[in-house]
C-alpha cells in the first residue's frame, strides 16, 4: 500500500494500553483517509446513541495519503468523534507539525477509545505508543501545555493539547497546536478532556514510502512554483484570510450584532488593511509557502495570531471595533482552547438576549470588559450564565428562550456569513456535513458573482459541486484547501499528486465517488445517532435560523433583504434531489447501496424505514 502507512494506532485509555491494526487496504480504497477514514471509524466503533463525553466515544485523528508530504499545504490532520455539541457527526481540521509526525511515526490514523481515571498523554514515536501521566499539566493553558512538552521531550515533535475549556467540557473546545492552529469547533476538545487526555505527542523519524517518488517530488516543486506564480499570491501573503472583512463588509454579508446586519460602521478599524498596520509576524502550518497566520500585538502587548473568522466573530458581530481587542480575546481562546467562532457566537447571543430583556446581565454591543468577563464566565462554567452557554446555542436558547436569534444549525453555531441576502450559503449552512460551518460549502463568493436572491436549482448543484471539493476531496486527501480556494491552484495538481504517491491513476471523479461516500455515510451517522437519541429527524434540522427569514436587513446597500422560507424549502428540496435523500433529508435505500453503504442502509431501515 503506497501512499498510505497501512497502520492505524488504537489507545484504550481506560486500561491504559495500545496496539497497532493493518488499514484494510479496501477500506483505504473507499474513503482515502481524513474525514473518509473517521467517519467509517465512528460508524463502526461508536454504539448507537453513546454519550458523546463518555468512554464509549471514539477521538479520531485522521491523515491522508498527501499528509506530511512535501507538497503544497499538506500539514493538516483531522481531528473527529461523535459531537458533544450536535449529537451528530463531528470533525475539524487542524494544520500541525503532529500531522508530519504521526505519519513519520508509522500512522494514518489514531483512533483513542475509553477515558483514564487520571490526567495522561500520550506519547508515540515510531511505530510505538506510551500512555504518560500528565498530572503535572492539567490546569495548564494550551500555550503553557506544549511549551513544558516540547521542552520535555525536545524540539521536533508534533503536540495536539486541549486547554482549560476542554478539560472542563466546554461543548465547543477545540484541539490546539503551535499556538494560534485550532481545529475542531464541534467540541473535539471536550471530548479529549472528557477522556483526562491533555495531549498527544508525536516524534516520527521513517519516511512514508510512496510509489513514485522522483515523479512525486518534481511535481510538487512545480505546483509550490506554481503558487508563486499566482497573481493573489502577493496580496495573500500580505493578509490572508483577513482580506474577507473588507470583502464581506463591501456585500453586506459581514456579520454584525449577532447576525443581525451585514455591514458594520467599524469594519475599516478592524479589516486586513488595519491587521497591516499592526502585524509583527507571520506563521502558518508545515509544508506551507503561503503561510495565513497573521500575528499582531494585542492590548496587552501580547502576540495572537488573526483569522477572518476570528475577528468577524469576536469583532463586528459583538459590536466590537477595536483590533488589539478582539485579538487579546482571540489569544485568550486560543489559551483556554475554545472555538473563537462559537465564544463570538455565544457573546453575540447573550448580547441580545440581554438588549430584549430575557437575562437580567448587562452585556451591551461592543463592551469588551462585559465581554471578556462572560467569557472568562463561560470557559470557567460558571454557574448561571456561563454554565448555560458553555453548553451550547441550542441548549441555552431552550434554557433562556430566543430560539429565532440562537445563531446555529443543529447546534453548532453559524460562522462568518451573514446570509440574509444569500440563500445558497444559508443552504450551504443548513446541509453542512457537521453544523453551521463553511468549510464544506463556500458558495458566497460565487452566489455574489452568480444572483444573490435566486433560489435556482443550479445554487443547489453548486452546493453540492463544493461539498464534494472541500468537504470530500480535500478532507480525505488530507490537504489544505486555501491553494485551490484563494490562489486558484488546480485541482488536476492534486489528482497527480495523489497518484504519484499511492500509484494509482484515479480521476478527479474517482474522488468524488469517494466523497459521496463519505457526506452520505456521515449523513447517516447523523440520522442513526439522532433515531438511537429518540430524538426525531426531519428537514427542519437543515434549515436556519428564523431570525434570517423574519427580520430583515436594516442597514447597508441590502437594508430590507431577508430569506423567503418557502423558496429556501423549495432550495432544500432540490439539494435533496441531487443528494438522493428523500423528504425528510434521509439518503434513500438505492443511494446508500449505490455507494457501498448496504451496511448503513440495514441500519437506518431498521431505525427509520428508509425510501426506495
Ligand atoms: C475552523 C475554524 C476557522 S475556519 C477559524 S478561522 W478560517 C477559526 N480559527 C480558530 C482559531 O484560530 N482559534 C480558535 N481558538 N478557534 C478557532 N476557531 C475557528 O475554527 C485554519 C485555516 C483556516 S482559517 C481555514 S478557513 C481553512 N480551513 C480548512 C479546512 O477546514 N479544511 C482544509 N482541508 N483546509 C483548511 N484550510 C484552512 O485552515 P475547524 P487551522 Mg481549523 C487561531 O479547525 O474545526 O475546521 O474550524 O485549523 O490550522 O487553525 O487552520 O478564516
Ligand atoms: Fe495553514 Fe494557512 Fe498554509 Fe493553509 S494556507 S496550510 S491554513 S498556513
Amino acid at each position: 500500500m503506497k501512499g498510505w502507512t497501512g497502520k492505524i494506532l488504537w489507545v484504550d485509555l481506560s486500561r491504559g494500553e495500545s496496539r497497532v491494526v493493518d488499514l484494510d487496504p479496501q477500506l483505504a480504497a473507499s474513503y482515502v483517509g481524513g474525514r473518509g477514514l473517521a467517519a467509517r471509524l465512528l460508524w463502526d466503533h461508536v454504539p448507537p446513541g453513546a454519550d458523546p463525553l463518555g468512554p464509549q466515544n471514539l477521538l479520531v485523528m485522521a491523515a491522508g495519503p498527501l499528509t506530511g508530504l512535501p507538497g503544497p499545504s499538506t500539514g493538516k490532520l483531522v481531528v473527529a468523534a461523535k459531537s458533544p455539541l450536535t449529537h451528530g457527526y463531528g470533525d475539524g481540521n487542524i494544520g500541525t507539525r503532529a500531522s508530519v509526525a504521526m505519519r513519520k511515526a508509522g500512522f494514518d490514523a489514531v483512533a483513542v477509545s475509553g477515558a483514564s481515571e487520571k490526567p495522561v498523554y500520550i506519547y508515540v514515536e515510531d511505530g510505538r505508543a506510551e500512555v504518560r501521566s500528565a498530572e503535572h499539566l492539567w490546569g495548564l493553558d494550551a500555550f503553557e501545555a506544549e511549551r513544558r512538552l516540547v521542552e520535555e521531550h525536545g524540539k521536533g515533535v508534533g503536540v495536539l493539547v486541549i486547554g482549560p475549556a476542554g478539560e472542563r467540557g466546554v461543548g465547543f473546545a477545540t484541539v490546539m497546536s503551535q499556538e494560534g492552529r485550532a481545529g475542531g469547533r464541534t467540541g473535539m476538545g471536550a471530548v479529549m478532556g472528557s477522556k483526562r487526555l491533555k495531549a498527544v505527542v508525536f516524534r516520527g523519524s521513517g519516511d512514508v514510502d510512496i510509489a513514485e517518488r522522483d515523479a512525486y517530488l518534481r511535481e510538487a516543486r512545480e505546483a509550490y512554483a506554481e503558487l508563486k506564480r499566482k497573481p493573489a499570491y502577493r496580496f495573500w501573503m500580505r493578509q490572508g484570510t483577513m482580506m474577507a472583512i473588507q470583502w464581506s463588509q463591501e456585500n453586506s454579508v459581514l456579520p454584525t450584532y449577532n447576525f443581525s446586519e451585514g455591514v458594520f460602521e467599524e469594519a475599516d478599524k478592524i479589516n486586513g488593511f488595519a491587521m497591516e498596520m499592526a502585524k509583527v509576524e507571520q506563521r502558518g502550518c508545515p509544508n506551507c509557502t503561503m503561510p495565513c497566520g497573521n500575528v499582531v500585538l494585542d492590548d496587552e502587548g501580547a502576540k495572537a495570531e488573526l483569522d477572518y473568522e476570528n475577528v468577524a466573530l469576536l469583532g463586528s458581530n459583538i459590536g466590537l471595533g477595536d483590533l488589539a481587542r478582539v485579538a487579546r480575546l482571540n489569544r485568550l481562546a486560543d489559551m483556554w482552547g475554545v472555538d473563537t467562532i462559537g465564544l463570538g457566537a455565544a457573546i453575540g447571543y447573550a448580547m441580545e438576549a440581554s438588549e430584549r430583556g430575557l437575562i437580567g446581565e448587562k452585556i451591551e454591543w461592543g463592551d469588551f470588559d462585559a465581554a471578556l468577563r462572560l467569557a472568562e464566565a463561560i470557559v470557567g462554567r460558571e454557574e448561571g450564565l456561563g454554565d448555560t452557554l458553555a453548553r451550547g446555542l441550542a441548549y441555552a436558547a431552550q434554557r433562556i428562550g430566543g430560539e429565532e436569534f440562537a445563531m446555529h444549525v443543529k447546534g453548532l453555531s453559524i460562522t462568518g456569513y451573514d446570509c440574509h441576502a444569500a440563500p445558497g450559503m444559508a443552504l450551504s449552512y443548513g446541509v453542512s456535513p457537521i453544523g453551521a460551518h463553511h468549510k464544506d460549502a463556500w458558495v458566497i463568493s460565487w452566489e455574489t458573482q452568480h444572483g444573490r436572491f435566486e433560489y435556482t436549482a443550479e445554487k443547489a448543484a453548486k452546493v453540492l459541486e463544493l461539498q464534494r471539493i472541500r468537504g470530500g476531496f480535500f478532507e480525505t486527501l488530507v490537504a489544505c484547501r486555501l491553494p485551490w480556494v484563494e490562489l486558484g491552484l488546480e485541482l488536476d495538481w492534486y489528482v497527480r499528486l495523489f497518484n504519484h504517491a499511492t500509484g494509482l491513476s484515479w480521476s478527479l471523479d474517482d474522488h468524488f465517488r469517494v466523497a459521496d461516500r463519505v457526506l452520505n455515510l456521515v449523513r447517516a451517522f447523523w440520522v442513526r445517532e439522532y433515531s438511537a437519541e429518540g430524538r426525531p429527524w426531519s428537514r427542519r434540522l437543515d434549515t436556519p435560523p428564523r431570525k434570517w427569514f423574519e427580520r430583515p436587513l436594516t442597514r447597508g446597500p441590502l437594508a430590507g433583504a431577508r430569506l423567503d422560507p418557502l423558496k429556501y424549502d423549495e432550495l432544500l428540496g432540490k439539494y435533496y434531489g441531487l443528494m438522493g435523500w428523500d423528504y425528510r433529508g434521509i439518503p434513500r435505500r438505492s443511494t446508500l447501496e449505490r455507494l457501498g453503504l448496504g451496511f448503513a442502509a440495514a441500519e437506518l431501515d431498521r431505525r427509520v424505514g428508509l425510501l426506495p
